[in-house]
């Protein structure tokens, strides 16, 4: 709670800005260059699903508690003064919700009608990761729905936020969907060894039952062929929204909406390519280094550029799936490629 005291005393216009750097390893500077008509809207619409997303993730949190504090949370942000201190000691974010109060204060001053995407969109998220505390991720149609739930409802309840300020005009909403699927899915794949060790997997078993009795498997040496099979059928997956996600980026008229959108899309195709058949996914949580994320967001100035980098990535995957010896599913990895400099 010694953060939580340190915040009060800090003046009401750095606090939210505060959240945000601690609780955003990459959002913070793309939200905090957008246009000031709706930077604060976004900010807000960031840590209220931050907080969201804390109390999802702890498991040390007993379903009896979560399931009805998911599907409610978005209520909690019209009570003034309300916070959160059920989390367990180790939840990283754990203060976001101890100072949950400043974030409903700074919501409520918000334009109405950005109230409402940002409750409208948190009810409809919070309703489906309590659907998912239960059920499992098992079929591809799970798979998709679950991502549309954490990520795809992010796209658009943003895009209707875009619209709402006037920003841009009005964009195809299956798209802004699959916007944040393809982040989601790129999140899903990178956090395979940290789910697990957390006991859970957000893989969908349609997948990887084609290949192991358990996903733990993976793991094993003898299991390896198996394992890249099965990564690079999902890293095709994902691959597969590049095309939609493409469009709808070319369509953005504001240039600090585009590089709000692009930035997060261009991190993740460039993680996408770093995981086509690398088995250090199962080994650790890889990323992208950190040089090659700021040369990313120094490059992508205009969509032009953007699509000649995806180009690029797209070459990129032939190049390696051409020196890939055996089936590991490079057909599917390359198709979805070729889909994308068409
Ligand atoms: C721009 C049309 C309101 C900016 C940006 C907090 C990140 C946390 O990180 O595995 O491993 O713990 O638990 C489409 C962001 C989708 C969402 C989802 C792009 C709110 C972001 C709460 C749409 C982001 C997808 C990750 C749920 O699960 O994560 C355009 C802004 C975007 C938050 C993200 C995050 C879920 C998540 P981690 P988890
Ligand atoms: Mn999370
Ligand atoms: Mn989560
Ligand atoms: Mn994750
Ligand atoms: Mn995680």
């Amino acid at each position: 709670l010694v953060k939580y005291k340190l915040l009060d005393e800090k003046p009401e216009k750095t606090r939210l800005n505060h959240l945000l750097n601690i609780t955003s390893r990459s959002f913070a500077r793309v939200i905090q260059s957008l246009d000031p008509e709706i930077r604060q809207a976004v900010c807000i619409f960031y840590l209220v699903l931050r907080g969201l997303d804390t109390v999802e993730d702890d498991m040390t949190i007993p379903k009896e508690e979560k399931i009805p504090l998911l599907r409610v949370f978005h209520e909690k942000i019209y009570e003034k003064g309300y916070c959160y201190y059920g989390n367990g000691p180790n939840e990283k974010d754990a203060v976001l919700l101890h100072s949950f109060d400043h974030v409903i204060e700074e919501f409520l001053k918000l334009k109405p009608k950005y109230q409402k995407v940002i409750a409208d969109i948190t009810k409809r998220m919070g309703n489906g990761m309590a659907d998912f505390i239960t059920k499992k991720v098992e079929t591809m149609q799970d798979y998709n729905l679950y991502t549309h739930y954490v990520a795809g409802l992010v796209g658009i309840g943003l895009t209707e936020l875009f619209k709402e300020s006037n920003l841009e005009k009005e964009l195809d909403l299956d798209q802004a969907n699959e916007m944040g699927l393809f982040l989601q899915k790129t999140n899903i794949l990178k956090d395979f060894v940290t789910d697990l060790e957390e006991g859970r997997l957000f893989w969908p078993k349609q997948v990887w039952e084609q290949y192991v009795n358990d996903p733990k498997d993976f793991v094993l040496p003898e299991n390896r062929e198996k394992a890249l099979s099965c990564l690079n059928d999902l890293v095709a997956d994902a691959l597969e929204l590049v095309p939609s996600c493409l469009s709808y980026m070319s369509k953005l008229e504001n240039k600090s909406v585009f590089h709000f959108c692009a930035i997060p899309q261009v991190m993740a195709i460039a993680t996408l390519v770093l995981f086509f058949n690398n088995y250090s996914v199962f080994e650790k949580s890889v990323k992208i280094r950190r040089g090659l994320a700021v040369k990313l967001i120094t490059e992508i100035t205009d969509f032009e550029k953007m699509k000649q980098l995806y180009y690029d990535y797209a070459l990129e995957i032939n190049e390696k799936a051409r020196n890939v010896d055996g089936e590991y599913n490079i057909g599917r990895v390359t198709e979805a490629c070729a889909n994308i400099v068409r």
